[in-house]
């Protein structure tokens, strides 16, 4: 394998490249960097030291050569319209997705959509693997990706391997279902270290690894052990978050205050402002949401034009059986609930299919008294804490779901198990209905947390955490007993498993 001219100390490997394409009225084409907690978290840990970023750029057929934009270097990695339709939409969006968030819609199984996951894993591995420099620390992103950390292992020994799974990872009795189980366990276990949002992800990886490939595993390190490798690999929780001082900084713009109270006008200055901003996504209990709100409009417990409710459902994965017809579903609900609730100016839901820029996104934040973030599984949730964020004033409240990882950080929310509509129409009412007083003192301590706990914050946990990770440790003869005590507890749930064929196509 050739090895590019350009190496580089940290080589970050996601899906997408950082950037998008622009092309201007001349035709001519630029990039333009898509703004992003990931983004400014890699910015900040690159600072000082020569970075490199390998990913897709957004469009299929032949890749653009390698670029440098705001000082990173650009590896853009090709994917033909196949797999973008097999790797991306089929097995990450179809196969994975719904495995790794309860099984919310059924997950599809095709034997060639693995084929192709592990083909485009190999070129992201061989990318990663020329423009890393002798000893680098490569980073990789997500469940796109699983299989890269064991490829770039065998290429190349010589680096220390990071994976961050920005979902949830599921319980084994899920993860089981996939019939690539052992191929992705064993991919990801070529990491030295791999974070997670929870301690529960953290948690169902190793129990995964001692259900599923017998392995011995102690706390959260799992012993991998083959003739000529024998290592420990760590997974623990080291949630993400945001850049808070940066997006602060554009609520606290004068033009963003002014067009908070902007949108208040334009809809009536109403009395509350309830607001949901999600990707149109079946793990964030959209319907839920409206359902709830509904009965809260029929039983007259919130009344437009005094109560609004303003929806931004960023369009996502539109070429996905599943997401098609959630669209179709939530809009047939909105439809309906409009027909029967709104009068003529003041409807009962503001429904908005679109994508907005981050300035408006911060304006929504300031202008709303309670944001609803009511997922049935979500890995983290951003959405929560850029709301708290882009409240200096210590203004609104939020609701949460208990099946969010920001449920796990900020305390103070408005707690909801969204399956329960009964207790969800309560929450959003305390919400509405709680003094100002008070929901100041939740805001200030929910801001306080994401503050201390930043996006920089994240990225400097996660490295730390990657440098001092087990390697090739001396094991006693008492850590040997534990382990072994640790497998024969779930001896009798691997053997079920194993029992069952393994249908993998490798
Ligand atoms: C995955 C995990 C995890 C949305 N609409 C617009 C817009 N957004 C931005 C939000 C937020 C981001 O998109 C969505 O982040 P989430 O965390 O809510 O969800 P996922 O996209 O599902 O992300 C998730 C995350 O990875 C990070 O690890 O938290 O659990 O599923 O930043 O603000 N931004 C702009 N216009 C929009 O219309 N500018």
């Amino acid at each position: 394998m050739p090895r590019s001219q350009q190496q580089f100390d940290l080589v970050i490997a996601a899906n997408r490249l950082p950037v998008d394409r622009v092309v201007g009225d001349d035709g001519e084409v630029s990039w333009r960097t898509s703004p992003g907690g990931l983004v400014t978290a890699m910015e900040s840990v690159m600072r000082g030291r020569e970075g490199a970023w390998v990913g897709w750029a957004g469009e299929a057929g032949d890749a653009p050569e390698p670029f440098v934009e705001n000082d990173m270097y650009l590896r853009p990695v090709p994917l033909s319209e196949d797999e973008v339709a097999h790797y991306y939409e089929g097995f990450s969006n179809d196969t994975l997705w719904p495995i790794y968030h309860d099984v919310i819609v059924p997950a599809t199984f095709h034997r060639y959509w693995f084929t192709a996951y592990e083909k485009v894993n190999r070129r992201f591995a061989e990318a990663v693997c020329q423009v890393a420099a002798p000893g680098a620390t490569v980073w990789v992103h997500d469940y796109q990706l699983q299989l890269v950390p064991a490829m770039v292992r065998e290429l190349r020994p010589d680096v220390r391997i990071g994976w961050f799974d920005h979902i949830p990872f599921p319980p084994v009795e899920l993860f089981a279902q996939l019939p690539w189980r052992r191929a992705v366990l064993e991919g990801l276990l070529g990491a030295d270290y791999l974070g997670f949002q929870r301690v529960a992800d953290a948690q169902n990886f190793v129990r995964a690894c001692r259900q599923l490939l017998g392995l011995p595993t102690k706390g959260d390190t799992v012993s991998v052990s083959r003739a000529a490798d024998s290592r420990r690999v760590r997974a623990s929780a080291v949630p993400i978050s945001i850049d808070y001082t940066g997006l602060e900084a554009v609520a606290k713009l004068p033009e963003t205050q002014q067009r908070a109270k902007e949108i208040r006008e334009s809809l009536g200055n109403p009395r509350t402002l309830l607001l949901g901003v999600d990707r149109l996504d079946y793990t964030k209990g959209i319907g839920h949401r409206i359902k709830a709100y509904g009965e809260l409009l029929e039983e007259g417990q919130v009344c437009p034009p005094e109560e609004v409710f303003v929806q931004v459902a960023t369009p996502s994965r539109e070429r996905v059986a599943a997401y098609r017809e959630l669209r179709h579903e939530i809009e047939g609900e909105v439809g309906r609930l409009n027909g029967e609730h709104s009068r003529i100016g003041a409807p009962a839901v503001h429904y908005l299919h679109h994508s907005y820029p981050r300035q408006e996104m911060a304006a929504l934040y300031l202008a709303a008294d309670v944001v609803l973030v009511t997922p049935l599984r979500d890995g983290m949730n951003l959405v929560a804490k850029e709301y708290v964020t882009c409240r200096p004033d210590e203004g609104g409240a939020l609701v949460l779901s208990e099946f969010t990882g920001a449920f796990h950080e900020l305390h103070q929310a408005f707690v909801c198990n969204p399956h329960d509509i009964e207790g969800l129409k309560q929450t959003i009412m305390r919400a509405i209905e709680t003094p100002e007083k008070e929901k100041r003192r939740l805001m200030r301590a929910m801001r306080r947390r994401v503050a201390d706990h930043d996006v920089q914050r994240w990225a400097s946990r996660f490295l730390e955490a990657l440098a001092v990770a087990p390697d090739r440790p001396q094991r006693t003869t008492k850590e040997q007993q534990a382990d072994d005590d640790h497998a024969t507890a779930d001896r009798r749930a691997r053997d079920l498993h194993q029992a069952a064929p393994q249908q993998a196509t490798r």
